[in-house]
């Protein structure tokens, strides 16, 4: 996909999420269903689609992570993903469900993912 394409998708996706955003919806910060742990390692949803959600999630540190990312039907720029501080870039399928592993010595301060074109974002606060 080109850049410019990228930026039109992006910018109509824009429009039509910020017409909702602004109809006031309240922003997604409960991540207490999107951690949870098994077999020792922390398992992290978060969805894209029009966004991430939640966008917020509160995490333990120094846990080995893994990140899960789901897209269904996502065909907005939320499905590029980047992940600054892993030097993770991607883009995702538009249907499925992407594990990023997080190291042990990851997994503090705070992560921040966003879109390709920095519109969307999403936070893990690893405490
Ligand atoms: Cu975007």
């Amino acid at each position: 996909m080109n850049k410019a394409v990228l930026v039109s998708v992006c910018i109509s996706a824009l429009l039509i999420f910020g017409a909702f955003w602004f109809a006031g919806k309240p922003a997604n910060v409960d991540s207490s269903s999107a951690v949870s742990t098994v077999n020792g390692k922390q398992l992290i949803d978060i969805s894209a689609k029009g966004g991430y959600s939640p966008r917020v999630v509160l995490a333990k540190a120094g846990v080995p992570t893994v990140l899960r990312v789901s897209t269904k039907g996502t065909f907005d720029c939320s499905s590029s993903l980047v992940i600054p501080k892993l030097q993770y870039q991607k883009y995702l399928q538009p249907t499925g469900t992407e594990e990023i592993s997080i190291g042990a010595s990851q997994a503090r301060g705070t992560l921040h993912g966003l879109c390709g074109m920095g519109m969307y974002n999403f936070q893990i606060k690893f405490q």
